[in-house]
């Protein structure tokens, strides 16, 4: 344990305000079974690029070896594995089969309704190569772009690993978007074949995804010839002859015979645009070689995969890159087993996620902070109904996590509701969309984690926090988080447009990636992430940080979970304003406005209180769980809210504007 609370404030930087100073180390036994052991780090620094080259063909199956590791003479943009040929498709199935790992589980599905199914690596594979010959029927060649707009069900794996085979390039558009988001998507990447469903379960209900791509498809001027429809919930749909084919009767038919061949290293993978942001769509491009080596590596070092024993459950969606990276494709690199649940967690019954992890015994469990309040909201009783034996690594990916949350999840869920004498280890993953993999976490069996910190930059990774002259900060103070060399999953730029690329990343600080988000060190140099800078406010001249405030108010027993806004303000630059969402009990209290000012107040410092608390029913979520204070900054100012296409339930804004009535 540190002795100092990781406190201190440093000139210009961020204020930190946090008095968390647990830390556990991990067990005796998890650290000796451990994938990952301490020698990685200074093994790492010792090699420089070349341990990603050796990960690389150690983790990897090339079918033409590298002769370079790394170009960055044309920085900032990298070459990764030079001269190399591979198939991300054949190291993901084939290599599998081939290898006598042909009737591992590859996916447990499960559907909301309930409906299952299973893949061994051999019977996915034969799908993805009658899926490739399908979509090569359709015209898709090696470079075309695929747009693919599906539910969480197996097609969607198979039709990305069925790009990956050809050489086409898959961009995948969140289910939940509208078609207008669909249209542009199509549009900026200029895509051929569009692969999508009827539609999908979500609550209880079957939900529609067909009719937004006829929509989107209106009007003319557009690149795409064919829409794939999977079968998924049997609703009716229209029809575009010439252009629309079932998923059965295209893929169904197709021989299954498909020889997967090796693609340049640096040979496009996909495009996935970032979401929540207003303006022209960022496509993010993401190339082979490099991408697969850092996602492989750190999902076997990260959460300490055992491919022959875990059940290992990511709960991300397809359209996020969690999706793609540890869903699609380093699970099945590294041959792993793992569970797809195509619906939401409280539908049947708010214990739907908790009944999977004991049904197909889930060791390793990757979810969002978000997921992890809104369970704490519900009550420990629910998953303490379910046996969460089999757990023993968790995940956390997406936003920091507040402290409070993270103990939730190591006693309820990594626990087993305190049954467990030693509680599953955290990780707390810091990466994007742009990184492509892991860039900041633990390594469960070496470090001893803190709740709320990401803590270390992953091996071969080169992160630092700096001021606002791109200086390195001494421990103890905060800054801007930037990564100092290339790394092998680093986005390749952004399509279509390199003066953007350069521009949003590489204009800040000479020579760095400036990540967008504020961090600070603390005493023993471990890394906190404060959220994004755009979500930093400036309160008569002090820097506040809305993570810190939101985790003081998640701290209070009467707040489920809580969102923070700078609202500007004439006399101090900005104003507090805090959205929170009461449990039970807390809602007939009067006071709790007062209750709440002065308890973060007490928390943080007077300086922190919020001007306004505003007592709401839900807070706006995009549908990888971000929440969009853009929107709430709208309401604090009294603005019509801007576009809330992106957000998962759309009814959100509404109910929040309605209990502003009251
Ligand atoms: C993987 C993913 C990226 C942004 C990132 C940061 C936030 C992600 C985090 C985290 C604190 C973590 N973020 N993981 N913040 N701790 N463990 O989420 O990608 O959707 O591109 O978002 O999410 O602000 O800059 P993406």
């Amino acid at each position: 344990m540190s002795e100092q609370p990781p406190v201190k404030t440093h000139g210009d930087a961020l204020e930190n305000l946090l008095h968390e100073h647990r830390a556990f180390p991990p067990s005796a036994d998890f650290a000796a079974n451990a994938v990952a052991k301490p020698s990685l780090y200074e093994e790492a620094a010792a090699e420089g690029p070349e341990f990603w080259a050796r990960q690389a063909r150690s983790l990897l199956t090339w079918e033409e070896d590298f002769t370079e590791t790394l170009d960055w003479s044309d920085a900032p943009f990298a070459k990764w594995f030079g001269g190399g040929k591979i198939n991300a498709a054949y190291n993901a199935l084939d290599r599998h089969v081939e290898e006598g790992r042909g009737d591992r589980v590859a996916i447990h599905f499960e559907g909301e309704p309930g409906d299952t199914r299973t893949y061994t690596y051999a019977q996915l594979t034969e799908k993805v190569k009658k899926a490739a010959n399908a979509f090569e029927s359709l015209g898709v060649a090696k470079g075309d772009r695929v747009a693919v707009y599906l539910p969480m069900i197996p097609e969607a794996v198979i039709t990305m690993l069925a790009c990956a085979r050809i050489g086409a390039v898959h961009s995948v558009v969140f289910g939940g978007f509208s078609a207008d988001a669909l249209r542009s998507r199509i549009d900026d990447a200029e895509a051929k074949l569009v692969v999508t469903a009827d539609g999908s379960y979500r609550r209880g209900k079957p939900t529609a995804l067909k009719p937004a791509v006829d929509e989107s498809l209106v009007k003319d001027g557009h690149t795409v010839t064919s829409v794939v429809v999977v079968k998924r919930n049997g609703e009716p749909v229209q029809w575009t002859e010439g252009r629309d084919l079932w998923w059965d009767d295209v893929v169904g038919t197709a021989s299954a015979e498909h020889t997967a061949v090796g693609h340049e290293s640096e040979h496009p993978l996909f495009i996935l645009y970032t979401s929540g942001t207003t303006g022209k769509p960022k496509g993010i491009l993401h190339t082979t070689g490099g991408y697969l080596a850092q996602t492989a590596f750190t999902h076997l070092n990260t959460f300490d995969l055992k491919p022959e024993t875990d059940v290992y459950w990511c709960t991300a969606d397809i359209g996020w890159v969690t999706g793609h990276s540890y869903v699609t494709y380093a699970p099945l690199v590294n041959g792993a087993t793992q569970l797809i649940y195509e619906g939401t967690p409280d539908t049947p019954h708010q214990g739907r996620w908790w009944e999977l992890v004991e049904k197909y015994k889930v060791s390793i469990l990757y979810t969002a902070p978000t997921a992890i309040r809104t369970c704490m909201k519900w009550g420990r009783d629910i998953p303490g109904k379910f046996n969460l034996d089999s757990i023993r690594v968790l995940g956390s990916v997406g936003e920091p996590i507040n402290p409070e949350a993270w103990m939730w999840y190591r006693t309820v869920i990594g626990g087993n509701g305190g049954k467990k004498d030693v509680p599953a280890p955290i990780v707390d993953t810091w990466w994007q969309t742009e990184t492509g993999a892991h860039m900041i976490a633990p390594m469960p069996g070496v470090t001893a984690t803190k709740p709320g910190s990401a803590q270390v930059a992953v091996p071969g990774i080169s992160i630092d926090v700096v001021d606002e002259m791109g200086e390195s900060v001494p421990n103890g103070s905060g800054g801007f988080l930037v990564i100092k060399e290339p790394w092998p999953a680093m986005l390749r730029g952004i399509w279509g447009d390199p003066e953007r690329f350069k521009q949003t990343y590489w204009s800040r600080f000479d020579n760095m990636y400036f990540a967008g988000d504020g961090a600070k060190k603390d005493e023993d140099g471990d890394i906190w992430l404060l959220g994004r800078v755009d979500d930093v406010m400036n309160v008569s001249g002090h820097r506040l940080s809305t993570t810190e405030i939101e985790s003081a108010l998640v701290s209070h027993p009467s707040v489920a979970e809580a969102a923070v806004v700078g609202a500007s303000d004439e006399t101090t630059g900005e104003a507090v304003v805090a959205f929170v969402i009461l449990r039970g009990s807390a809602k007939d209290d009067d006071d709790i406005v007062t209750t709440l000012r002065n308890h973060v107040g007490k928390e943080i410092g007077p300086i922190a209180k919020p001007r306004h608390i505003l007592v709401v029913p839900e807070l706006p979520k995009t549908r990888s769980g971000k929440i969009m204070r853009r929107l709430l900054k709208d309401v604090a100012e009294g603005r019509e809210a801007g576009d809330s296409s992106t957000l998962a339930d759309n009814t959100v804004m509404t109910q929040i504007a309605e209990s502003m009535r009251k």
